[in-house]
């Protein structure tokens, strides 16, 4: 990696908890690069990728795409971007994918930033987004929630342990929302 030491955040919370939304207020904000992991996976999907039929499977089961696959695709978007400040949303997912990045890319985030949702709140919002995301159906959200809690609380607790989780009730609406989120990032650059 050309920028030797990136400001990384991750960007973790449950499906429909606001992640996407609050990353995009985050970039415009603090100019950080925002990298979804789950957007470039679906990229994947649609490109002409050895991977897309397997990565389409998964996705579409709610389960969780081998880490090898994600973190390449993580490295190649932060190698071709010449930032040095990075969100990366929706990952790492699971205790597994956590060890990978810290093996393959060989960095730490400096913070990390949880969107604490109820669930009937993220099924809710998941199920009116209407963007024709092939998971977001009843059937694929139960399987994401159970993931969810089962694989991913798990590097949540993690980073809590290790004092760099930042915890923000991910309920009210968006602006009350970001307003938590500044406070973690301190007074825009001018
Ligand atoms: N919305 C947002 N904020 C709101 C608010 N305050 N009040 C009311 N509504 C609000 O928001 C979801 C919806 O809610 C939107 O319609 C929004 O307008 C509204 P969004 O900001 O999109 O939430 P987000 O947390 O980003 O939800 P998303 O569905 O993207 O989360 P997931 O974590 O489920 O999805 P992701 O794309 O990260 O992953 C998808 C799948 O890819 C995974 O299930 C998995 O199969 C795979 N994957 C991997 O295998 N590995 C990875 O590393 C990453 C993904
Ligand atoms: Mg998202």
């Amino acid at each position: 990696l050309a920028q030797k030491n990136p400001f990384i955040t991750f960007v973790l919370g449950g499906p429909g908890s606001g992640k996407g939304t609050q990353c995009e207020k985050i970039a415009e904000t603090f100019g950080f690069t925002h990298l979804s992991a789950g957007d470039l996976l679906r990229k994947e999907i649609i490109s002409n990728s050895e991977e897309q039929n397997t990565i389409l499977d998964i996705i579409k089961d709610g389960k969780i795409v081998p880490s090898e696959v994600t973190v390449k695709l993580i490295l190649k978007a932060m190698e071709s971007s010449h930032s040095d400040k990075f969100l990366i949303d929706g990952f790492p997912r699971t205790e597994e994918n956590r060890v990978a990045f810290e093996r393959i890319i060989g960095l730490e985030p400096k913070a990390v930033l949880f969107f604490d949702c109820p669930e009937k709140e993220m099924v809710q919002r998941v199920l009116n987004r209407n963007q024709g995301r092939l998971d977001d159906n009843i059937d694929t959200v139960k399987k994401r929630l159970k993931v969810f809690k089962t694989l991913s609380l798990p590097v949540v607790e993690y980073y809590s342990k290790k004092g760099k989780l930042h915890k923000i009730n991910a309920v009210g609406d968006e602006d009350e929302i970001f307003e938590q989120v500044r406070a973690v990032f301190g007074a825009p650059e001018v």
